[in-house]
């Protein structure tokens, strides 16, 4: 049984989506970040850069168990355990690790910073304008990718993965899908996975609810 270290977020939901994806036992383990909680010893043991995801495997690849911080180093750790979504065959592996590392390095950290600076108690134009814009950037990039392929790599993977829960927020980054028909039949084609669905699912209520507190307070602003 793998325990992950949760709270729901788009990268909490990657490895929410994995597991569901190959069925990989597992069971939830909340860090409220809301309240700390990754602040917190026992979680820091696990994960030094204090932010969640986080797993610990009691059984690892040499039967010992592993902890593992980072998402996408978690999906990599999955798709080799599972030995599914992260090909071992060089070629197609570094095809998967591109857009894995495009997402983790990329879009994740622009579209994180044009949420917080859309939700900023001050308005500061020019941040905006940087992470939107170039998060706007990077939507192209993934729909000049997927005019080609099917899924980002090639056959769907864990870069899919990484990537479709960031995409969720779209349409509050004011991204018009007619602007980008490829990112929009991708993202309703993995959306409409049983197990995407199901990962990305726990605790969604929870996730739109601080979004509408947000918006609430941005709004009365
Ligand atoms: N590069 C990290 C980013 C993880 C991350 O930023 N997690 C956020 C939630 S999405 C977090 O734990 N935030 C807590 C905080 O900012 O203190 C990964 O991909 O795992």
């Amino acid at each position: 049984m793998i325990d992950l270290h949760f709270w729901p977020t788009p990268n909490g939901w990657k490895i929410t989506i994995m597991l569901e994806e190959t069925g990989l036992p597992y069971r939830l383990v909340p860090v409220d970040i809301g309240a700390g909680a990754q602040h917190a010893p026992e979680f820091r043991a696990l994960s030094p850069n204090g932010r969640m995801p986080a797993i610990h495997d009691p059984e690892g690849p040499d039967g010992a168990p592993i902890s593992i911080f980072e998402s996408g180093a978690i999906l990599q750790y999955l798709g080799d355990k599972a030995g599914r979504f992260y090909p071992a065959e060089r070629r197609a592996r570094t095809r998967v690790e591109q857009w894995l590392f495009w997402q983790c390095a990329g879009l994740g950290p622009m579209a994180g910073q044009a949420a917080h600076f859309r939700y900023h108690e001050e308005r500061i134009d020019y941040a905006l304008d940087r992470y939107v814009n170039e998060t706007r950037r990077l939507y192209g990039v993934l729909d000049k990718a997927l005019a080609d392929t099917e899924y980002v790599a090639g056959d769907y993977s864990i870069a899919d993965m990484a990537i479709w829960p960031w995409t969720r927020g779209y349409k509050g980054l004011a991204i018009d899908p007619a602007e980008f028909p490829n990112f929009h039949r991708w993202f309703k084609q993995v959306g409409s996975r049983d197990a995407v669905r199901a990962g990305a699912a726990i605790g969604k209520e929870a996730f739109a609810e601080r979004q509408r507190e947000m918006i609430r307070q941005e709004v009365t602003r």
